[in-house]
């Protein structure tokens, strides 16, 4: 009897936990997509919550450049990701130049894409103006209210949209009080006026590593707004957390909408004690995190082998995907504990 009741008692307490790690699965037992559950994001104070105000933490992958790596951005891939990876939010990383929208504007359609497969889907998927050579925001600032106009008038309604208005601001002249700051305010708006409420996230000086800069400065006047910060397990280390948890101590919302396993070039890697010691943090302060990317260029931070799916069917094999891809892969799915 008394054996009995034990049985019993361990296997409540087993169901119980794994119902909590439910918060954790992009479709839950019942079948229930993560947008069915947590709905439309905000922010209360340096958290990303629920619709019902619980916080939580997102994690997913992010495209290679769309100008490459587009044909990953389907519905095919998306739902591999969805239900092999347990990914919860995809980034779409439209770049503006490298051969990227100011370019080559059709690559929009590969936003357009991801976006209907996210809400098909229900996954959270972030809209990323990908700037990286271009350094300020300002440079394309037209452009990007123009693109944003047409982002939000189209999807502001769907729950599942993110906006990551800058990706990595960069060069001694883009500061945060000259530059990214008058930009986000002159972007911001044209978003607001007809998305009320989705998250929009700003990038900060120094390729969205000054975080902390936001933390005196930071946008008023705007709901639901996160500041970025990107790291490289083999370039970044504890001197970056720290100054991470500064700015989450000065009140600075944060979503690493971009990280890596390798070296800050992309290659070299792949340094799997350090990106863990980076995912403890995260996991420490709930903070959402997105891994770079999907890609089969060859780079140690890519997710699959080199010159493997090239045509973005999904359903990869062990040997298609490469070191970093089968480390990322386990994490998304809790099969490596992060302490
Ligand atoms: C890199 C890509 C690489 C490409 C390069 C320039 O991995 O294939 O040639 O961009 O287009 C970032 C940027 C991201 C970089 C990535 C790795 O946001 O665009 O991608 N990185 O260098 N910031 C830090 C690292």
């Amino acid at each position: 009897m008394k054996r009995i009741f034990v049985a019993l008692l361990c296997a409540a307490l087993l169901f119980s936990c794994s119902e909590k790690g439910d918060t954790r699965l992009s479709v839950d037992k019942k079948g229930r997509t993560v947008v069915e559950r947590y709905g439309r994001l905000q922010v209360n104070g340096t958290a990303l919550c629920t619709a019902g105000g619980k916080p939580v933490q997102l994690r997913g992958i992010s495209s290679g450049g769309l100008q490459r790596d587009g044909k990953y951005a389907n519905e095919d891939v998306l739902r591999w990701l969805r239900d092999d990876w347990n990914m919860q939010v995809w980034r779409a990383a439209m770049y503006t130049l490298e051969g990227g929208y100011i370019q080559r504007p059709a690559i929009k359609n590969k936003v357009i894409d991801s976006v209907d497969a996210a809400i098909k889907l229900g996954v959270y998927v972030i809209i990323d103006w990908h700037i990286l050579s271009d350094g300020d925001p300002r440079r394309y600032q037209s452009q990007a209210i123009e693109f944003f106009t047409e982002m939000a008038q189209k999807y502001g309604e769907y729950p599942n949209v993110i906006y990551e208005i800058c990706n990595e601001p960069n060069g001694n002249d883009t500061t945060w009080e000259e530059a990214i700051k008058p930009y986000a305010e002159a972007v911001i708006p044209v978003i607001r006026q007809y998305d009320p409420d989705n998250i929009i996230i700003v990038g900060t000086p120094q390729w969205s590593q000054r975080v902390n800069e936001p933390a005196e400065d930071p946008i008023t006047g705007y709901r639901n707004i996160m500041y970025t910060l990107h790291f490289y397990a083999g370039t970044h280390g504890e001197w970056l957390r720290d100054v991470a948890a500064d700015a989450i101590a000065a009140g600075v919302p944060i979503f690493v909408t971009e990280c890596g396993t390798s070296e800050a070039s992309g290659g070299s890697g792949v340094y799997e004690q350090e990106y863990l010691e980076w995912l403890s943090f995260l996991k420490k302060n709930n903070i959402s995190w997105i891994n770079w990317s999907l890609t089969n260029n060859g780079e140690e931070s890519g997710l699959l082998s080199y010159n493997a799916d090239r045509e973005g069917k999904g359903g990869w094999t062990e040997d298609t995907l490469s070191a970093s891809g089968k480390f990322i892969r386990r994490i998304l799915r809790n099969e490596i504990r992060i302490k």
